[in-house]
């Protein structure tokens, strides 16, 4: 490969790499008094959350309530955790030590796939405080529905 082909190649690949780079986004939730800001967040593949202000908060996904294949997470509470997301679909989560004031919040990756069956699974098997979640989630069912 002559000097010419080589360069062109490396800047080729320079490119795409500073593009992948650039592509996937950090996005901020902010754990305020007894409430996640956003609640609701709507992010793409391989994009970051970053959760602030969680000195007296936790962040935990809510069982059968994340993609299939999705990971669980759980920040223990005082932890400013940074989540990855890139399965598809609609994620929630609880600060635990807030529930009884619905502090809950979805995070939707790339489309809402599965929250018809989300919806369905929160109706019949969310207990208590946990039915807080119901009203985020068809927040999320009807902005699919109007596409
Ligand atoms: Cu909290």
């Amino acid at each position: 490969m002559n000097i010419k082909k080589t360069l062109a190649v490396i800047w080729g690949l320079s490119v795409l790499i500073s593009t992948q780079a650039f592509a996937a986004q950090e996005h901020i939730v902010n754990a305020e008094v007894r409430a996640f800001n956003p609640d609701i967040i709507y992010i793409q593949s391989g994009d970051t959350v970053r959760f602030i202000n969680m000195a007296s908060h936790d962040s935990v996904s809510v069982e059968g309530l994340i993609p299939e294949g999705a990971e669980h997470w759980q920040s223990g509470i005082g932890n400013n955790i940074t989540l990855k997301l890139d399965v598809e679909g609609v994620y929630a989560y609880a600060c635990v030590p807030h529930i009884g004031f619905g502090m809950f919040g979805v995070i939707v990756v790339g489309e809402p796939v599965g929250i018809d069956a989300a919806m369905e699974y929160a109706r019949a098997n969310l207990k208590g405080p946990y039915r807080r979640l119901i009203g985020k989630l068809l927040k999320v069912q009807r902005a699919a529905k109007k596409g």
